[in-house]
């Protein structure tokens, strides 16, 4: 399988590749992708540059006309694809489906906005002067991101840049590079023009090449907060425009009043959901003590039902975690959980039957947990949960702040007063009212604040902020020179 130049498939120049393995059964090679450096990426930049002429002067809706194509056939293939993802990395079919169903949400909503993309006409303050302004295409994007959402997140930047008139190199991750292959096919087939979108597979050099690289303009990051801020540094010293998504520690609420059930069923699907490997995910469960030990008996009881299993299989409900680094790094910081809190389930791997085979962590509770515990501040992004105990509405959202991440949020809770207090108090760039910290939606803004981004919002018509630059234009058809700020006054 090879990197995607040009609407062409070529293997990395260098002839190095890199495996690709089944998270759920580490014996299964899915196959070699090409482990690129920067003559790949040059190879693809040029090509972008080359198209970028062409492709911003093509009418908006027509560009349009071609990501509606994508979305139609991302459904044609919607099966097919979800049993790729999942054998590279490992969540259920269900979810993998939903990856990319969200895929095809991004891909008409951005079809539409493709119709409106619009800027905004203001008064001259000069007779016969007429004052507008424009979203420009910017011209390469750099599209960088994790494997976790192979499908929906790559959507989310590439499509809304290529509506607006941008051309992309996309660097998938190394975990999930099949399904950004995939990705490539249906953008081709929906008639994309050569050069338009590329894709590079490899490692941090090829990232780092794409961010180096003189001709891209933007480039969009979703990963770790360690490579988000080092190319956040980077894009600064070379001025480039960068949008972060990073780590996230987010945590539910769940308040005296709350509705049990509903809270559990919440917590199951916001903490375990993906393996816990969402950046949504919800990692930080904070308690009234008023409910706090009934809450954890039923939690407990409720996670030790979860079926852990290869996604593939009819079900399994939660499958394995993406590689052995980060299955490692999860364990470590289960060991550092024991000798902070309390474990109450879990805190193991799952080596029974064919999981040996693969990465599987059983669901994990820790209970007595501290706000300043190592397992309450930093991003596990595994089925770990950790839950402590508030005795207030004030006490919870002081908890919940102490954080340096700022992505999602959640609070159960029946009383309106305090629901919307909480919308106004959580710091983070999403809160759920009554739902879990996971299930945004391809037309709303996504991103968070503090540690988690810099600013800028993915998602909806926010994306073009992006992915867009203004052009402001004054047209003066007075016939003579007028001087702004001095004839009128
Ligand atoms: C991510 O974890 O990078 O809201 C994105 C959600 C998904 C997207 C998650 N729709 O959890």
């Amino acid at each position: 399988m090879n990197n995607f130049i040009d609407n062409t498939w070529l293997p990395s120049e260098t002839g190095r590749t890199f495996d690709n393995v089944n998270p759920a059964d580490i014996n299964d090679v899915i196959g070699a992708f090409p482990l690129s450096s920067a003559l790949d990426v040059n190879a693809a930049v040029s090509a972008a540059a080359r198209a970028f002429a062409e492709w911003r002067l093509v009418p908006a809706p027509k560009r349009g006309d071609i990501l509606r194509r994508a979305g139609d056939i991302f459904t044609r293939r919607k099966d097919e694809l979800a049993e790729v993802m999942t054998r590279e990395m490992g969540k259920t079919i269900t979810e993998t489906k939903g990856d990319i169903q969200e895929a095809i949400d991004t891909a008409y909503y951005a079809a539409t906005e493709t119709r409106r993309l619009f800027g905004y006409t203001a008064p001259s303050e000069m007779s016969n002067k007429m004052n507008m302004s424009f979203r420009m295409p910017i011209g390469v994007c750099g599209i960088i991101t994790a494997w976790n959402f192979p499908i929906a997140v790559p959507s989310w930047k590439i499509l809304p840049a290529l509506a607006a008139g941008n051309t992309v190199v996309f660097k998938p991750s190394d975990d999930s590079p099949h399904s950004a292959n995939i990705f490539a096919e249906i953008l081709l087939e929906a008639g994309l023009p050569a050069g338009v979108f590329n894709v590079i597979h490899g490692d941090a050099e090829a990232g780092s090449a794409i961010v180096e690289h003189p001709d891209v303009r933007v480039v969009g990051f979703t990963g770790s907060t360690h490579t988000g801020k080092a190319i956040a540094a980077r894009c600064g010293q070379l001025n480039k425009k960068v949008s972060l998504e990073m780590g996230g520690k987010n945590a539910q609420i769940v308040m005296d009043d709350a509705d049990m059930d509903l809270a559990i069923d919440g917590v199951l699907w916001g903490a375990f959901g993906t393996t816990g490997q969402r950046c949504t995910a919800t990692s930080r469960l904070i308690l009234h003590e008023a409910i706090h030990d009934e809450f954890v008996r039923r939690l407990t009881e409720a996670a030790t039902k979860i079926v852990l299993g290869d996604g593939r299989k009819p079900g399994s409900q939660v499958g394995p975690v993406i590689n052995e680094r980060q299955r490692e790094k999860i364990l470590s910081y289960i060991e550092i959980g024991r000798q902070e809190a309390r474990c109450v389930l879990g805190g193991e791997r799952d080596m029974d039957g064919d999981k040996a085979r693969g990465h599987f962590i059983k669901p994990t509770i820790f209970v007595d947990v501290k706000p300043h515990h190592r397992i309450f501040q930093e991003e596990i992004f595994g089925p770990v949960l950790s839950v402590t105990k508030v005795s207030s509405y004030q006490e919870a959202i002081a908890v919940a702040n102490d954080c340096q991440y700022g992505l999602s949020s959640s609070i159960y809770t029946r009383d309106v007063s305090r629901a919307f207090a909480a919308i106004r108090d959580i710091e983070a760039g999403i809160t759920y009212i009554n739902a879990p910290t996971i299930g945004a939606e391809a037309h709303m803004p996504f991103g968070g604040i503090k540690g988690t981004g810099n600013g800028h919002r993915e998602g909806g018509w926010t994306v073009f902020d992006i992915f867009t630059e203004w052009k402001t234009v004054y047209v003066d058809y007075s016939g003579h020179l007028q001087r702004a700020q001095i004839d009128n006054y």
